[in-house]
């Protein structure tokens, strides 16, 4: 078990491929084939393709506020690949490139990301729960959906995202020792991408990992390369055994790095300097794995070429296609909370709507 091998609170990383993209942990390599390579791959570029082009169509008014995952598209990419259909997963705000893969259209991530209700529509036949911004609930929303599936006997795993921030919240601490105590079928990953907005993770906590907490928990706790892809599938694989088998939660914290912004309403430069960005950089999980693809002799210059382009139209046209679709109706901001919408909400529809005609009168 890889939990058992690797001590978290020694500070002990489980890394399978270097920054070089060379293979360092040979016996831990996952069984993982030439093609579910090739598709990491290709959703982690149409992940970062759609990222870029976000921030210009923000720059350029045509988005509203938006969180980019761009250097986090390894962990999302690898911890999704290593589940099932069935399973079950549950997100922050930041997790584009898992939606992407789960199959989340990219329509429904634009819509959501320029204010319009339809974006938060997921189809039947994905199990994903919508986009969180309240920080942690999501995790709590996960054992919700672990118990479910142990009451009815069924074979699931839940996944639940979190950032090293949110590991400070108390929704957090309740879901893993909630979890723990239930012994249900979730595996919590925290991305820690070094900074919630402004604060460092050396601020956020006096524990030497993250993955640590998972200690106190009482449940099986490791701290990954989050930048590498075939570090991240093994250990998500382990856990989703460790689910299936009925022997309960797991705790995963995936070392990684924000590239961009907290969101575009953000700036990085001023609380992080250029020279650590500058080394950070060399982490990008993208190169990583592309360098291990070369090696391999499954990429090349041309492959990636044509990929680009691929993707560029793709991500530019279905932007289009979504900036025709007419506006949400301000009803509609309002009526999903509830089955009925509350006397409070009511109250506050009519406020706002009234606000809306004086503005624009
Ligand atoms: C309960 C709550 N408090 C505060 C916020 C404001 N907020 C939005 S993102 C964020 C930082 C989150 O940092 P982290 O958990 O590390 O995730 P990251 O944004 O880095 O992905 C905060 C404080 C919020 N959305 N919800």
């Amino acid at each position: 078990m890889l939990t058992e091998i690797y001590d978290p609170l020694k500070g002990e990383m489980f890394q399978v491929m270097d920054q070089t993209g060379t293979i360092v942990n040979k016996d831990y390599m996952p069984e993982i084939s030439d093609e579910l390579i090739l598709k990491m791959y290709r959703t982690m570029m149409l992940s970062r393709t759609q990222d870029e082009k976000s921030l210009q169509y923000q720059r350029q008014g045509r988005m509203l506020t938006f969180a980019p995952s761009m250097g986090q598209e390894g962990v999302q990419v690898a911890s999704a690949a290593a589940i099932e259909k069935t399973d079950w997963v549950s997100s922050a705000f930041r997790e584009n490139a898992t939606w992407l893969w789960l199959g989340q259209p990219m329509e429904n991530l634009f819509l959501y990301w320029i204010g319009s209700e339809e974006g938060s529509r997921i189809p039947e036949d994905v199990n994903l729960l919508p986009i969180a911004v309240p920080i942690g609930t999501q995790c709590n929303h996960a054992v919700g959906i672990g118990m479910s599936i142990k009451f009815r006997k069924q074979n699931s795993v839940v996944l639940a995202y979190i950032g090293d921030g949110g590991t400070s919240e108390g929704e957090f601490y309740e879901a893993i020792n909630y979890a723990g105590a239930m012994n249900t079928p979730n595996i919590f990953i925290i991305q820690n991408n070094q900074f919630a907005i402004s604060t460092p993770r050396s601020l956020q906590t006096k524990a030497k990992t993250l993955a640590q907490k998972g200690v106190a928990a009482g449940i099986p706790c490791i701290q990954v390369d989050g930048n590498d892809i075939f570090a991240v599938y093994a250990a998500v694989k382990e856990a989703v055994e460790r689910g299936r088998n009925g022997e309960g939660p797991t705790l995963i914290e995936a070392v990684t790095y924000r590239i961009g912004p907290h969101t575009t309403a953000d700036d990085p430069t001023i609380y992080r300097t250029d020279e650590y960005h500058q080394e950070m950089l060399k982490t990008d999980p993208i190169i990583r794995t592309k360098n291990y693809m070369i090696e391999k002799g499954i990429w090349d210059d041309e492959k990636e070429t044509s990929l680009k382009e691929e993707l560029e139209n793709l991500v530019e046209e279905t932007f289009k296609k979504i900036e025709q679709t007419p506006d949400t109706s301000l009803e509609d901001i309002f009526k999903y909370t509830y089955a009925e919408m509350t006397e409070n909400l009511k109250e506050q529809y009519e406020e706002y709507k009234a606000f809306l005609q004086r503005r624009d009168k």
